[in-house]
């Protein structure tokens, strides 16, 4: 059974992305090849990696849903070879059960759900393996997420939702060691509502039992403060990240691995200092 604490326990961990899809946003096309996707999910785990998450359906917003069977095409023989080559816990990013069922028989230990199990049979998959969850907030549907969406405080009705899918997770039989949530950045969400959201993170950290989960990597609302070419979005990302874990999350979800992992261990270090000067 996959349990969080052995990718997030003392220190938190670094969920790297592999997405082999042709039109994510930001690096869309460039790993659609199977060779080239395991060779960077590799190259992620020489940089630092905790885990890897190999999707094949992009969620930028206006994307169109993609098929199962091209989803599976897309992700199988990934999964499947750094599952036994990467030495990490491998994730499967996906909405669909028949896709999770897949990459869980070939040797992915999660399912990373950016619809927190709106599929009908995704939390019976998911028991059956024994397999990890992550449980994402999201408003509507990728194709139409971004028009204007609303909410009276972001904070607490995304802590509602999650606190209600971690309970429905549960039902089903998902051992609670194996859940984790994540506030989706970006998903129904304007530069504001995902601004909110990391300032107040504390406040969802302490609603929920299970480790918090942050996928602030090259968002738009990044770009939006410091610019929009990929360099400084990967800068945006690094402070983010890092405010993120100093606010309580225990897994940060990012494309650019090894600049994170020094700023998180330099992080750990002071937070040390600063414990040992309270103390
Ligand atoms: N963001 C994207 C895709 N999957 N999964 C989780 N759990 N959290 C996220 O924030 C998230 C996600 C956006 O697309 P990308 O793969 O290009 O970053």
């Amino acid at each position: 059974m996959f349990a969080w604490s052995s990718v997030a326990g003392e220190r938190p961990a670094v969920m790297g992305i592999v997405n082999v899809t042709p039109d994510s946003f930001s690096d869309g096309g460039r790993y659609l090849d199977p060779d080239a996707a395991v060779a960077h999910g590799l190259a992620l785990v020489a940089a630092g990696a905790d885990v890897l998450d190999v999707g094949g359906e992009s969620t930028r917003p206006g994307a169109e849903p993609v098929p199962a069977a091209e989803e599976l095409r897309r992700v199988l023989p990934v999964v499947e070879r750094l599952a036994a080559e990467a030495g990490v816990p491998v994730s499967v990013d996906t909405r669909k059960a028949s896709v999770a069922a897949g990459a869980l028989a070939v040797g992915a230990s999660i399912v990373n759900d950016v619809a927190a199990g709106s599929d009908p049979d995704m939390f019976g998959v998911v028991a059956e393996a024994g397999a990890g969850i992550v449980l994402m907030h999201m408003r509507g549907e990728p194709s139409t997420m971004q028009e204007s969406p609303r909410y009276d405080d972001v904070v607490a009705e995304v802590g509602d939702y999650l606190v209600a899918r971690l309970e429905r997770a549960a039902a089903a039989g998902i051992a609670h060691s194996s859940r984790c949530v994540d506030p989706g950045l970006g998903f129904g969400k304007t530069a504001e509502h995902n601004l909110e959201l990391l300032a107040r993170l504390r406040e969802l950290v302490a609603r929920v039992d299970v480790p918090v989960l942050v996928g602030p990597s090259r968002k738009s609302f990044i770009g939006k403060i410091v610019g929009d070419d990929v360099v400084a979005r990967d800068d945006g990302t690094l402070a983010t990240a890092v405010w993120a874990v100093d606010h309580g999350a225990r897994i940060v979800r990012v494309h650019e691995v090894a600049a994170i992992v020094d700023a998180l261990r330099l992080l750990d270090v002071m937070r040390e200092l600063d414990a040992a000067a309270v103390a």
